[in-house]
């Protein structure tokens, strides 16, 4: 397998953290220099259909993109550690948390930062202020909804570090490239973050 990903991109990220947890080993890695434009080429959308990273290209040439939908894939070939669920019900709760954790946390605070590094104007039409106003505040709203989650527990969606936890800190962590940290008073999010920072596999894609 070939994972094309980019060094410090949060969505290939997520990727390299599940394969870490999982202690997969024996992936390719491609790097895609994506302020070089490497992912617009002619070759590039041939081959993968949309200009993004992460992209997996399996042995047999089927190639997948989606983070979440390679991690899927990654989580069927190698079960454990469990990051999805393990019953229905136990998989439900991890996709609901999943997909909070990215619509009102992740897409928002990464469209801040797109909309506010300078060295990420590369990949945008136009950078716009307001808009990376707007999304960093849409953000700040749902941490003080996880904050109140995790009053009580250790991780967001399970009794243990799931799939829903790496979507949550690459998204905040991808705000560090601003300076930006979630507001003190969040003490049970920063301290979930701290937990999740402290992991060994967080390391990887960074
Ligand atoms: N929903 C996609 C998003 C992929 C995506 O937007 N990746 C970013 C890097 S984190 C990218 O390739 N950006 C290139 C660009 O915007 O030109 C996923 O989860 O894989």
């Amino acid at each position: 397998m070939k994972l094309y990903t980019s060094h410090r991109a949060p969505n290939p990220r997520r990727v390299r953290w599940v394969m870490a947890e999982k202690g997969i080993e024996g992936v390719q890695i491609v790097e895609v220099d994506l302020l070089a434009g490497e992912h617009r080429t002619a070759d590039y959308r041939a081959k993968f259909g949309v200009p993004h990273v992460p992209a997996l290209e399996l042995d047999d040439g089927t190639c997948l993109t989606e983070s979440l939908a390679i991690c899927r894939y990654l989580e069927a070939l190698y079960p454990e550690p469990n990051l999805f669920g393990r019953d229905p019900a136990e998989q439900a709760m991890i996709e609901m948390w999943t997909r909070r954790c990215e619509f009102y946390l992740a897409n928002p605070i990464m469209l801040s930062v797109r909309h506010t590094h300078p060295a990420l104007a590369a990949l945008e039409a136009t950078q716009m202020p307001q808009l990376a106003d707007y999304n960093r505040l849409a953000a700040e709203k749902y941490m003080r909804s996880l904050d109140r989650r995790l009053a009580d527990r250790e991780w967001i969606a399970a009794d243990r570090f799931t799939i829903a936890d790496v979507v949550a800190a690459v998204g905040l962590d991808f705000a560090r490239l601003i300076k930006y940290r979630p507001p003190e008073e969040l003490m049970n999010l920063n301290r979930w973050l701290e937990a999740a920072r402290a992991r060994p596999a967080a390391g990887a894609g960074l």
